[in-house]
């Protein structure tokens, strides 16, 4: 099937990476102490929650080499039923694409590109112009998948930290974003009040939401069931929800 031509659909599986013991090593734009087993806990909690959700979840165990690993969503991107390892932008976190490549296989990316920049939506993949992510890896990525290759400037770690997909043509922007690369493509944009709301997994007919976007969550629960996590810990290491994992579309469709 042509990949423009897929149907939006919730997840069906994800992969996680297990939390290191090195966490509290992560990369941090703002140095704040991390505490691993309160991680682990939080960790958990989203893994449950993706299970309540329907998925089935596989785990990548942990790269004790590698304190950022459990950002699984960076090191690879699955696009129109085909897997794609990539070169993520900082250098301490290439290592980690060898242990998800022994489990996931795929096609490694020309370029750097961290999969937190990347947002198909429909026949477009909205690519972040991030620090993480440079034109040769976001024209990689849209050339191998067949899709249109739409950048968007950045002024976060990524693009997903600051929009994410709600349903096959919705999309919830944190202040800041520019609504009209969404917007003259027919993509509806709404708004969340809250920078941390820019950042949730749309998972069918239930939403994870972190806790500290607590009016994002009264916004959404007006028309679809809010979970709300706590996700301090890897906030602190400028992460959320939708770099935990790596969610798989089933066969034709594509997901968030
Ligand atoms: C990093 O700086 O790469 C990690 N500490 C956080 C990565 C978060 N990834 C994402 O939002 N997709």
């Amino acid at each position: 099937m042509t990949p423009a031509l897929a149907r939006f659909a919730a997840p069906l599986r994800a992969y996680v990476g297990g939390v290191p013991e090195r966490f509290d090593q992560a990369l941090q734009a703002s140095p704040a102490p991390i505490d691993v087993e309160r991680a682990r806990a939080q960790h958990a909690a989203y893994v449950a929650a993706l299970e309540a959700a329907g998925l089935q979840v596989d785990w990548i165990p942990a790269d004790e080499a590698h304190p950022d690993c459990c950002f699984i969503e960076d090191t690879a991107v699955v696009l129109g039923g085909r897997r794609f390892l990539t070169c993520p932008g900082a250098p301490s976190r290439r290592g980690e694409v060898e242990g998800v490549a022994r489990v996931l296989g795929g096609t490694h990316l020309d370029g750097h590109l961290d999969g937190g920049d990347v947002l198909r939506v429909g026949p477009w993949l909205f690519v972040g112009e991030s620090e993480r992510t440079d034109a040769a890896g976001a024209r990689a990525l849209a050339e191998a998948c067949g899709l249109e290759l739409v950048g968007v400037p950045v002024g976060a770690l990524h693009l997903k930290t600051v929009v994410s997909g709600l349903d096959g043509e919705t999309v919830l922007a944190a202040p800041g974003v520019e609504a009209a690369v969404f917007e003259s493509r027919g993509i509806r944009c709404l708004r969340t009040p809250e920078p941390e709301g820019g950042n949730l997994l749309s998972l069918g007919s239930t939403i994870l939401v972190s806790a500290a976007a607590p009016r994002t969550a009264e916004l959404l629960a007006r028309s679809r069931e809010v979970r709300s996590l706590e996700l301090d810990e890897f906030h602190r290491a400028d992460g959320g929800l939708s770099c935990l994992s790596l969610r798989i579309p089933a066969a034709g469709a594509w997901c968030y």
